[in-house]
């Protein structure tokens, strides 16, 4: 009889040790990596916004809104686009951070900025 209430008793100390865990996510998980998006509108010989600021890994759209073909310029002439007609978009992923100022380049008076920023880790 003693030995059926002490195989019981570590049958009960199993379960309890051996159970399911509750508790909290483990710590140290990210959130999955996030692709964003932002638009820039070009109407009446201007980009709107003039100054934008967006994180690392954003893709930019431009849309020509305007009745005259603008394009995208970047002042360091490493990225832009073609000749946009009206209703024409661009696209750019802007993957390193900085200040990167732009032009179209039929009409330099039209100048903005797209400010990256790394995200807070
Ligand atoms: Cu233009």
């Amino acid at each position: 009889m003693k030995t059926k209430l002490f195989l019981i008793l570590l049958a009960v100390i199993f379960l309890v040790a051996c159970g399911p865990k509750a508790g909290p996510t483990p710590a140290g998980t990210l959130p999955p990596a996030q692709s964003s998006e932002a638009k820039v509108s070009i109407a009446n010989f201007a980009f709107d916004p003039v100054a934008l600021t967006v994180t690392t890994g954003t893709t930019v759209t431009w849309t020509n809104n305007d009745t005259v073909a603008h394009n995208i310029a970047g002042d360091d002439g490493s990225w832009g686009s073609n000749s946009l007609a009206t209703g024409d978009t661009y696209s750019f992923t802007f993957t390193k951070s900085g200040t990167f100022s732009y032009h179209c380049g039929v009409h330099p008076s039209m100048k903005a900025t797209i400010t990256v920023v790394t995200p807070y880790p």
